[in-house]
């Protein structure tokens, strides 16, 4: 089953929209396996932004990512990379359409409170560079299989 990476950047933690954005994966039908609130290195923070590193705005992305606690996931489901970035909206929230998290709660492209993995090679790497591996769980819905 497909999984993705995503994470609840310190603008999202600090104005409480993990619940929020929490439920609307969950409602979606896809399924977390993984979670932790984290601070992050800057180790940590470069390496995840590696493909940015000659980006003028390479710094600013590290500063802001290690400024405060992150909320990292991992989700499951199908098609999860694809749908959990069009659930986020385009990176730039003037440009993200009403009823995405950008579009909803964000303003600025520095500040647009969620990260997605964009490819099955970024989810891969992404997914190793933030969690190990007994902490991303494999469970069935045991309860009720209606998704
Ligand atoms: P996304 O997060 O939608 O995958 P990327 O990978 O192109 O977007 O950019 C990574 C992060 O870099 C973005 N989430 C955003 O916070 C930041 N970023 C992208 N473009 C700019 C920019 N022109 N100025 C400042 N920050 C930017």
């Amino acid at each position: 089953m497909e999984k993705t990476f995503l994470m609840v950047k310190p603008d999202g933690v600090q104005r409480n929209l993990i619940g929020e954005i929490v439920s609307r994966f969950e409602k979606k039908g896809f399924q977390l396996v993984g979670a932790k609130l984290m601070n992050v290195s800057r180790e940590l923070a470069e390496q995840h932004y590696a493909e940015h590193k000659e980006r003028p705005f390479f710094g600013e992305l590290v500063d802001f990512i290690t400024s405060g606690p992150v909320f990292a996931m991992v989700w499951q489901g199908n098609n999860v990379i694809s749908t959990a970035r069009s659930m986020m909206g385009k990176t730039n929230p003037a440009d993200a359409a009403s009823g995405t998290i950008r579009g909803d709660f964000a303003t600025s492209v520095g500040m647009n409170i969620i990260h997605g993995s964009d490819s099955p090679e970024s989810a891969e790497r992404e997914i190793g560079l933030w969690f190990g591996e007994g902490e991303v769980l494999s469970y069935e819905k045991t309860i009720q299989r209606w998704i």
